[in-house]
């Protein structure tokens, strides 16, 4: 060292003050007399090793193979997110209904007889009919996903995602038979009932109490397309797991197991310096109508309004056979999504990058406790530094 730059540097307090090398900056120690030379405090050859290297690898990583991505934890907010399910499923079947009147256990039963006039006893009178569910179960879904967001490399990617599309609540249906019968009468309540008239007959609801959709495999990408405005549209297709768990009558529908199905999200995204918002447009629909191959039921008890005159009930049992199903169901969402971003292990100054401000934060505070100490084992050290270094950006 020349007395003239030994001289420029007492005569400048630079000590104490950080300077810049390959653009971390450091402190610089006092001069020790001893060695003859400006020494880093407590950095044992070992850790001199590590700062070189950090040096070196500082260097590497200004190149762009480092991801810009900023990732987001982010919630529904289901205040103002609607999900509208409309239900389309028609049953029909056919047999026979008679009336629940028995001579021994209920002998004040209602019988039934064919025709307009004459017969006796309790007698099957063939129907038609066929079960209807339909309308539209509307909920405030609640659910969450990560969203790793890349808006130099115009990228969206989406983790984790999880909903419930009913935000706990249980969507009902009141589901309806519709039966045509030949022409018959009844007695205990006496009745008559005109034939070749489709008659609606509320049966109770059907409940779905629990529909959920969980992402399956661990992310998915797709394309950020700028706007004018400086917010990104994009659209992701996320796989998911469908659970739906629901009842009909009283009975299950379904097994009630996970179903593989994918949920088209489009939307809108923007971007702030530690959130983001997005609105989603989520559209679905499918439909099936397949033969049935179930056991024919047997005397399910049917409470069928009074028609001439009205006003009462006749206790019939109905029996017969389901032919088909046909089902059409539509899933249409609008989501409002907020997302805070992640903490990114090596940010020490918490500005949303980690690079050589963070480094000289944790070379300043090497050896002691912290700051710096990102993994928290006490101490800082080449464990931090690796990790510091392996969330460069
Ligand atoms: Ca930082
Ligand atoms: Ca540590």
């Amino acid at each position: 060292m020349t007395a003239e730059w030994r001289d420029s540097l007492q005569s400048r307090p630079i000590v104490g003050r950080p300077i810049a090398i390959h653009g971390v900056n450091l402190q610089v120690a006092p001069w020790n007399h001893d060695a003859r030379e400006y020494s880093f405090p407590m950095i044992s050859p070992y850790n001199r090793f590590a700062l070189v290297s950090a040096i070196a690898l500082t260097s590497a990583c200004s190149s762009p193979v480092w991801a810009d991505e900023v990732i987001f934890d982010c919630d529904i907010v289901s205040k103002t997110s609607t999900v509208t399910q409309t239900i389309d499923l028609a049953a029909p079947f056919a047999g026979s209904l008679i009336g629940n009147y028995n001579d021994v256990s209920n002998p004040t039963g209602t019988r039934t007889l064919p025709g307009v006039f004459g017969g006796s006893g309790n007698n099957p009178i063939p129907y038609t009919a066929s079960f209807v569910l339909a309308g539209d179960i509307v909920s405030n879904p609640t659910g969450a996903l990560v969203l790793g967001v890349d808006s130099e490399g115009l990228q969206i990617r989406v983790s984790n995602l999880a909903v419930d599309l009913l935000g706990g609540e249980v969507g009902a249906l009141g589901a309806t038979v519709n039966i045509n019968y030949q022409t018959f009468r009844t007695v205990n309540p006496s009745s008559f009932y005109p034939g070749g008239v489709t008659i609606p007959v509320p049966v109770g609801n059907a409940e779905v109490t629990e529909l959920t959709a969980v992402q399956t495999g661990k992310s998915v990408f797709g394309a950020l397309v700028p706007q004018k405005d400086g917010s990104f549209q994009f659209t992701v297709t996320v796989p998911v797991n469908f659970t739906l768990v629901a009842t009909a009558l009283g009975q299950p529908v379904g097994d009630g197991l996970p179903t593989p199905g994918v949920l088209p999200l489009t939307g809108r995204l923007v971007e702030g310096a530690s959130s983001v918002t997005l609105s989603l447009a989520v559209s679905d629909s499918s439909s099936m109508n397949e033969p049935v191959t179930a056991d024919p039921f047997v005397d399910v008890p049917l409470a069928l309004p009074t028609v001439i005159p009205t006003g009462g009930t006749a206790n019939l049992l109905l029996s017969g056979d389901v032919t088909s199903i046909a089902l059409s169901r539509a899933l249409s969402a609008d989501l409002d999504v907020a997302g805070t971003r992640q903490a990114i292990p090596g940010d020490l100054n918490n500005d949303g990058l980690v690079n050589a401000v963070d480094l000289s934060i944790l070379l300043s505070g090497w050896g002691t406790s912290g700051p710096g100490d990102i993994d928290g084992d006490g101490l800082v050290g080449p464990a931090d530094l690796s990790i510091l270094l392996s969330n460069w950006r």
